[in-house]
């Protein structure tokens, strides 16, 4: 006999960035009273868990992802009595929350950091990772931190460099000290104990880096760490838990969600948003949408992870741009754009993650001046990119096209002050476009976006196909449609989808074809998949055989 499926197959994920979800105090930030004042909508979407980007306290110089305590949580977001509460009200809707665990580094003004940088001789000393000055006095290496600049920042009291991969104020924590190891697991069992459904582990395969040999990604003590990790805390608890890793092939995911790996149900993987940035300037260069190009991405995956494994599915996320803005059509198609993209993820092989403001088909931002930018990594990036001669216009549009803080703006609930968000100032603009683009105006109207995802939240726990099918896929080479296949036990799925504005006639490959019925569409009237179809703009259908 197989081990039933674990309850996150049947389940439908959703990040919330708590900093731009709701405010319930007025102060422009978004905190977790708020949540729970919005657990209703995430009910009705039908979610089964929610990722909750980090709430402990933080002097959030990267919101949050600089943690100064562990078990505490930020005032600005509340208190652990409203964590609490969080956990619990979520719970009697049927949503687990999921933390997010980052403990590749701590903030500089964690006690341990404080602790550490005394002396060379304190006992947290090697909770983090020290190196004397290179031969030349300067750094030890040439290690660059993933937000720009020098890995290593000299300590004037102590004389050695400390290491971060991110910004100064996000110092790496030594995963080779057994103490420190302990102490994370022993934090983990705490909120475990607490009721919280799991973990997303921010940048988990940087933990087993070699920094002298400059391996950061994929170190040689990764899987022994997490291994390690994981009987120490998530063994016999039946959570979820995904790891961030940007490093991740196929056959590396497999290390860490494979049957035989046992370390976590799956990871984010990001090859799919990778292929789209400039092969030298990353990110601030975005290439144009290439379908030919993320179809291979993700059929790779799906078909990688068909047996064994798990994927997860996701489109945006808090560092990622907007998915209309990047895959689909923010003016006249932009509804039917979020919801072919909505159709083509979800019917995937994996566990789909929806971004907050994605139900909406929230945009991108377009700011005009760096001014507006809040993102410590785009701030820097600015610094350093300006400076080496781009122009202040190409940063804008790099920034405006794939920079983080467009996720970022506060989440749009009505087309009232501040979009709903806040009684008083946001933290950041929200998206003038809020007088159109909200949850109030989505939520009325029948063909709104809202009802198309909570239709594919219920498919997913209804259908066994949508949940195990294997995948195939089809016109790989089309540079405009999508098209793939899923079966099991006899049943069928077909998915057809246009990834333009124009109308696309297209002749259904054969094992595509099927008569049966549109259990996920944006235009009305096709039940049948045969011969030459003409698909309308943006058009998406699911249809599962009769
Ligand atoms: O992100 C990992 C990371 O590598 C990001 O810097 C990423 O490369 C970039 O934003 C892509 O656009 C995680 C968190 O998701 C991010 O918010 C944190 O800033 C980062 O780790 C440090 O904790």
């Amino acid at each position: 006999m197989t081990d039933p499926a674990p309850w996150w197959h049947a389940a439908t994920a959703y990040q919330i960035y708590p900093r731009s979800f709701c405010d319930s105090d007025g102060d422009g930030i978004g905190d977790i009273p708020g949540i729970i004042s919005k657990l209703d909508h995430l009910a009705d979407l039908g979610i089964g868990f929610v990722w909750l980007s980090p709430v402990y306290r933080s002097p959030m110089a990267d919101n949050g992802y600089d943690i100064s305590d562990y078990r505490d949580i930020a005032p600005e977001f509340g208190t652990l009595a409203d964590m609490d509460r969080l956990i619990a009200e979520a719970k009697a809707r049927g949503i687990g929350i999921v933390m997010d665990l980052v403990v590749n580094h701590s903030s500089d003004e964690h006690e341990w950091f404080r602790q550490a940088r005394q002396s060379r001789d304190n006992p947290y000393r090697d909770y983090y990772v020290w190196r004397d000055p290179g031969p030349d006095g300067g750094a030890p290496n040439d290690l660059q931190s993933n937000f720009g600049g020098p890995a290593w920042t000299y300590d004037e009291r102590t004389g050695q460099y400390y290491l971060h991969l991110f910004d100064r104020k996000q110092p790496d924590l030594n995963w080779q000290n057994p103490e420190l190891r302990a102490a994370i697991y022993d934090m983990m069992n705490w909120w475990l104990d607490r009721g919280v459904a799991g973990f997303r582990m921010d940048v988990i395969d940087l933990i087993g880096k070699d920094p002298d040999a400059g391996i950061t990604a994929d170190g040689p003590d990764l899987h022994r760490f997490i291994r390690e990790m994981h009987d120490a805390t998530l063994k016999g608890r039946d959570v979820v838990t995904v790891g961030e890793a940007w490093s991740a092939t196929t056959e590396g995911a497999l290390k860490y969600s494979g049957r035989d790996a046992g370390e976590l149900s799956m990871v984010f993987q990001f090859a799919h948003i990778v292929q789209g940035w400039d092969e030298v300037h990353g990110k601030w260069r975005p290439k144009p949408f290439d379908l030919v190009a993320f179809k291979r991405v993700m059929t790779e995956w799906q078909v990688a992870l068909a047996e064994d494994g798990w994927n997860s599915l996701f489109w945006s996320n808090h560092d990622l741009p907007r998915a209309v803005s990047k895959y689909g059509d923010t003016g006249r198609f932009r509804v039917a754009s979020a919801k072919m993209l909505a159709t083509v993820l979800h019917m995937m092989k994996g566990t789909p993650y929806i971004y907050q403001g994605e139900e909406i088909g929230m945009t991108n931002v377009s700011f005009t001046d760096i001014s507006q930018f809040r993102d410590i990594e785009t701030l820097n990036f600015h610094r350093i990119q300006t400076a080496a001669g781009v122009t202040p216009g190409d940063f804008l549009d790099g920034a405006n096209s794939n920079g983080r803080d467009n996720a970022r703006t506060p989440m749009q609930w009505d087309a009232g002050h501040q979009a709903g968000f806040t009684t008083g100032e946001p933290w950041i603009e929200v998206n003038p476009n809020h007088a159109a683009i909200n949850v109030a105006a989505d939520r009325t109207d029948p063909e709104g976006i809202i009802a198309h995802y909570r239709e594919l939240a219920g498919l997913r726990r209804e259908l066994a196909v949508m949940r195990e099918g294997d995948f195939t896929s089809y016109l790989e080479d089309h540079p405009k449609i999508i098209a793939y296949a899923r079966r099991h036990d006899g049943a069928r799925i077909s998915v057809l989808a246009n990834f333009t504005g124009e109308a696309v006639a297209v002749d259904v490959p054969e094992g595509l074809a099927l008569t049966g019925r549109a259990i996920s569409a944006n235009y009305p009237g096709r039940d049948t998949l045969t011969g030459r179809v003409e698909l309308r703009p943006f058009e998406a259908v699911a249809i599962l055989e009769a």
